[in-house]
């Protein structure tokens, strides 16, 4: 495993995230901080409640389209940009004529869970994890020929509209001519069916999102009332996007000696904790051309809920 976010690197992000976004007028955190080991388990629990349908309709349409993508590609090292546990890579796995499998994420427990099951059950197959940012850790995925990157899941939605602009056009530069992409994005829809994606009923998303806090306990030994904030999850009309909010129920001082901060909050301060963007098929093509790829498929589900794009550089 290839890490290239050891922990102090990961404290000090951390701090430097922390001492921004709490000392900003808007309260906010970046989503990244939610993915501890209890955080990316609670996420894998996310993925299969009922209201969460990203997952399960991603996985329908990889089912559906994987050969397709591996005769277009003929892709022999699949990379994986947050690849958390890897569950529906597999179909991947199975479709593409693979010799290297690089898995990279932020998360070392979730990726060494991944990379050893994914070793048992594809002998053949080096993978190389690597423990990594990827905003910042492109340029550290091996430069072998044929390669796909898939960035799944709609991930992509946690970037704000000029970082995905960077994004596209960070992972073009560190592509050759001809390379892939395989990009999932959740799509534009009714707010009656986005909002309880993000408030479900058993409030596992809520306690994920309230993991960010404890994160913050544990690691800058932050005093946080996890239980003195409510989940908010609404739906940004103009934006697109749903927000993910911490709402405090009480005026809080809250201090976090690692930092040396003392954050007040007044009763109903929010922090925005994260960012899930939905697409359109014109917005997508319209950002990937500008960053010099070329949207060669458009796949979705019969719902049309999320679509799956392959992309060439
Ligand atoms: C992992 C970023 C794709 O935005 O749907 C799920 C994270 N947050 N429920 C998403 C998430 C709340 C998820 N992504």
């Amino acid at each position: 495993m290839k890490v290239l976010l050891d922990a102090d690197v990961q404290e000090n992000a951390l701090r430097a995230d922390v001492v921004a976004g709490l000392t900003a007028a808007r309260k906010w955190l970046p989503p990244k901080w939610f993915y501890d080991a209890r955080g990316s388990e609670l996420f894998e629990q996310i993925t299969e409640l009922p209201e969460y349908y990203p997952t399960r309709t991603e996985r329908a349409i990889l089912t559906s389209y994987a050969p397709e993508v591996a005769r277009l590609t003929g892709a022999r090292t699949l990379i994986e940009l947050g690849a958390g546990y890897s569950t529906k890579t597999r179909l991947l796995l199975q479709a593409l004529p693979l010799t290297a499998f690089v898995p990279v994420d932020v998360s070392p427990s979730a990726l060494a869970a991944a990379a050893e099951q994914i070793g048992a059950d594809f002998p053949a197959l080096r993978v190389h994890p690597i423990v990594g940012d990827f905003t910042r850790h492109l340029g550290a995925v091996p430069d072998t020929p044929g390669r796909l990157v898939a960035f799944l899941g709609g991930t992509i939605g946690n970037f704000e509209p000029a970082a995905r602009a960077r994004f596209f056009a960070d992972l073009r530069a560190v592509l050759r001519p001809g390379e892939h992409l395989l990009l999932g994005t959740d799509l534009v829809k009714s707010p009656r069916e986005l909002v309880p994606a993000y408030d479900d009923a058993a409030g596992v998303t809520a306690e994920f999102n309230k993991n960010v806090l404890r994160v913050l306990n544990r690691h800058l030994d932050a005093d946080f009332d996890v239980d003195g904030f409510a989940h908010v999850a609404l739906w940004d009309a103009a934006e697109e996007w749903i927000e993910m909010r911490l709402r405090a129920r009480w005026p809080m001082r809250v201090t976090i000696p690692a930092v040396g901060l003392v954050v007040e909050f007044a009763p109903g301060e929010e922090i925005r904790t994260e960012i899930s963007a939905k697409f359109r098929r014109e917005g997508v093509e319209k950002e990937l051309s500008e960053a010099g790829f070329a949207l060669d498929q458009w796949w979705t589900d019969d719902g049309g809920r999320f679509a799956l794009s392959l992309a060439r550089a």
